[in-house]
């Protein structure tokens, strides 16, 4: 029996377009520019580095206090998209490989590095799906680190190698590698050089040899 650990945007749910909405209207606020291109460097990376990089091409400098609140008020446009959400935005793909997986007797977790996890989760009725949450509130390093997927095995008493994260950064790749688990790659991911299986189809992950 393996433990499979899910990253959440991009992989079990779309979100990412709501990341830019949310985030488009901060940099548009600023006179930034900010296009979809930058905003695809954003994936996995935690809320405040994701201000960062927004903010490089800002001649502006800003405090911690200001930055601060630049974050608080994208996040509530963003939960203002996430209040919407139903379980029909979950492909039923998705809920039908997961539950086929638990039906075989594997560990589900979810590594995302997003502090609203939990609020998607129970939006999307998918909470009752997983052993074990590692989100953005339980670490203090995000991918590539590899805490959020340590602690997602610690969570469910797993050992890193007998864990497959579930990917769709490059940053979870990296981060997944570091922990010493195996990665399958979905969507950008897929294509990256340390991805050990590459999924055309979130159902392909039945298909992993050995499990
Ligand atoms: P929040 P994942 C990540 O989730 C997103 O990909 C990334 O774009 C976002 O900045 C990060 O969560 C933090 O999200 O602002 O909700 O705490 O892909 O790791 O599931
Ligand atoms: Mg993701």
């Amino acid at each position: 029996m393996k433990t499979f650990i899910f990253d959440l945007d991009g992989v079990l749910v779309f979100t990412d377009k709501f990341h830019y909405q949310a985030w488009k209207k901060i940099a548009d606020g600023l006179g930034i520019y900010f296009d979809e291109k930058i905003n695809n460097r954003l994936r996995g990376v935690s809320r405040m580095e994701s201000l960062d990089i927004i903010l490089e091409r800002s001649t502006k400098r800003y405090s911690a206090g200001e930055k601060e609140d630049m974050a608080e008020e994208k996040n509530n446009y963003y939960k203002e998209f996430l209040k919407k959400m139903t379980p029909q935005d979950v492909e039923p793909a998705v809920r039908e490989t997961l539950a086929e997986l638990r039906r075989l007797g594997h560990k589900l977790a979810i590594g995302s590095s997003s502090k609203n996890t939990k609020f998607i989760l129970q939006q999307t009725k998918l909470m009752d799906m997983f052993d074990a949450i590692s989100d953005g509130t339980n670490i203090t390093r995000s991918k590539p680190d590899p805490e959020v997927f340590l602690k997602a095995a610690t969570f469910v008493g797993d050992i890193p190698e007998n864990c497959i994260v579930v990917e769709d950064a490059i940053a979870g790749i990296e981060a997944a590698k570091a922990a010493g688990m195996m990665a399958a790659g979905i969507g950008e991911a897929a294509h990256y050089g340390k991805t050990d299986y590459r999924l055309e189809h979130f159902k392909e992950i039945l298909e992993i040899e050995g499990i």
